[in-house]
């Protein structure tokens, strides 16, 4: 086994023996109440699920291991000559607990590069798409088709001990970490350059040789997708690619059946997608107001159209978050940084200080404030990443870090098969009026 596989296994050890006993003496506390309200609407705010990896504070933004992403750009390993950490780094951080050294980092980022061939045969799977299927629907087949590798898969066919799953479940996961990039930029350069492909450097960290693969060298594209895809890695358990992929997973699909089931999620407007959608809103804007640079009267007047429309203002809201999140703020800074002259960019910025007020005004959206996807389209658009129906592959890179760490940690922990009750609303009217429970 190798070392970081070995202090993955003892901490879960550790931590299995904790939650046995933290079961035996306080297994029947209530921790909270449930209103029929939350049952119909989206299950929101009802504690159900254990993710050992983030926690999401509605004010503070997510936390990796307790690790704000301000801290995590302050402390994670990052190139030589670079500011922006490793998402090498940051899965070391989730799967094991502790903050990586450099040494960590580059372990994680050599393992991934000795697993990161790709069978022939998933290429021809993503050939066998017309060019117009969306880059979602070829991401996902194309992991359905490398699950053929499944080591897990294999093992549960050839009668292992339940005791050994996490072992399979986690070999499965460093090698789709490790080929998720090459089958992404595989994706982008057949759909948008005509099928030229860029073979990878192994010399490379995960994020720049992806950002090779692409086609960008520039030292800050990679910079940006070395944050890109640290921020989009987590966003604790209850969102719909984390919990999608926990949930298939629970019924011991393997790794790869797991994460497509979560990529089929992330690509909905209303989760993964609304970083496509952001820029389609933002272009759609500057074309009926023939401008490059909407004053913010403009801008609001657009937002207001929106709404009229009854359609979503899309990178704004969010189910759990009640702040500005710390992912946009990372990417503004970024921005900042690298970019502060570029017009759209600067849109971005202005919609920040138009849309809250806006939408706090019709009283019904609980956060007027942006969520990640407002702003990471705009920076790639920067570098002449332009291809919007592409950017919600690039978030599902990322998010494999974070929900397949999670699944090591759902299976080292031996958690059961995911079976919440569900009822109809003839139960709840006869339950609310009588207080009987029917069925
Ligand atoms: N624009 C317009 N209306 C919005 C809105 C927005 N940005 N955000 C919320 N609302 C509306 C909801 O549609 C809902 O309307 P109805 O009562 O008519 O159905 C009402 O406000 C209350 O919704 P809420 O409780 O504030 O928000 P939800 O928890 O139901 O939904 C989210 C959260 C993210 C789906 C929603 O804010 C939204 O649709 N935002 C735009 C899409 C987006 O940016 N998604 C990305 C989220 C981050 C991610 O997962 O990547």
């Amino acid at each position: 086994m190798g070392y970081v596989k070995d202090l993955f296994k003892s901490k879960a050890d550790d931590q299995a023996k904790e939650i046995k006993s933290l079961i035996e003496q306080f297994g029947n506390t209530k921790i909270e109440d449930v209103t029929l309200a939350q049952v119909y609407q989206g299950m929101r705010g009802i504690t159900g699920l254990v993710t050992e990896t983030s926690l999401l504070d509605a004010n503070e933004g997510i936390r990796f291991r307790g690790f704000s992403i301000p801290e995590l750009r302050d402390k994670l390993p990052k190139v030589s000559g670079g500011n922006e950490p490793l998402p090498e780094g940051l899965f070391y951080l989730m799967l094991v607990g502790e903050l990586p050294t450099h040494e960590d980092a580059d372990h994680i980022s050599a393992t991934w590069a000795r697993r990161s061939h790709v069978p022939n045969y998933v290429f021809d799977v993503i050939e066998a798409f017309p060019l117009s299927a969306h880059p979602m629907t070829q991401f996902t087949a194309a992991i359905l088709a490398l699950g053929t590798e499944s080591k897990f898969a294999k093992a549960y066919n050839d009668g292992i001990n339940k005791k050994i799953y996490w072992d399979y479940i986690y070999e499965d996961t460093m090698t789709l970490i490790a080929r998720l990039p090459r089958i992404a930029a595989y994706i982008y350069r057949r759909k948008y350059k005509n099928g030229d492909h860029i073979q990878p450097d192994g010399m490379l960290d995960w994020s720049g040789n992806f950002a090779h693969m692409l086609g960008y060298e520039d030292e800050s594209f990679k910079e940006l997708m070395r944050l890109y895809l640290t921020i989009h890695a987590d966003h604790e358990g209850g969102n719909v690619s984390a919990h999608a992929t926990h949930l298939v997973g629970s019924a011991l699909s393997d790794p790869y059946l797991s994460f497509a089931a979560g990529m089929t999620g992330l690509a909905g407007p209303l989760h993964g997608l609304a970083n496509q959608e952001v820029m389609h809103w933002i272009r759609t804007m500057c074309a009926e107001l023939n401008s490059d640079a909407p004053t913010k009267e403009q801008i609001g007047a657009y937002i207001h159209k929106t709404l009229t429309e009854g359609k979503v203002v899309p990178g704004y809201g969010h189910a759990v978050l009640r702040k500005t999140d710390p992912r946009f703020t990372a990417q503004m800074e970024f921005g900042k940084t690298h970019c502060p002259d570029d017009p759209t960019v600067k849109t971005v910025w202005n919609i920040y200080e138009v849309a809250p007020p806006i939408l706090e005004g019709t009283g019904k959206i609980k956060n007027p404030w942006p969520n990640v996807d407002a702003h990471s389209g705009s920076l790639l658009k920067h570098y002449g990443l332009v291809e919007e129906d592409f950017y919600t592959v690039l978030f599902g890179v990322s998010r494999a870090l974070g929900v397949l760490a999670s699944l090591c940690w759902d299976r080292a922990l031996g958690f059961p098969i995911e079976r919440p009750k569900s009822i109809t609303t003839e139960w709840a009217k006869k339950f609310v009026m009588k207080g009987e429970k029917v069925g």
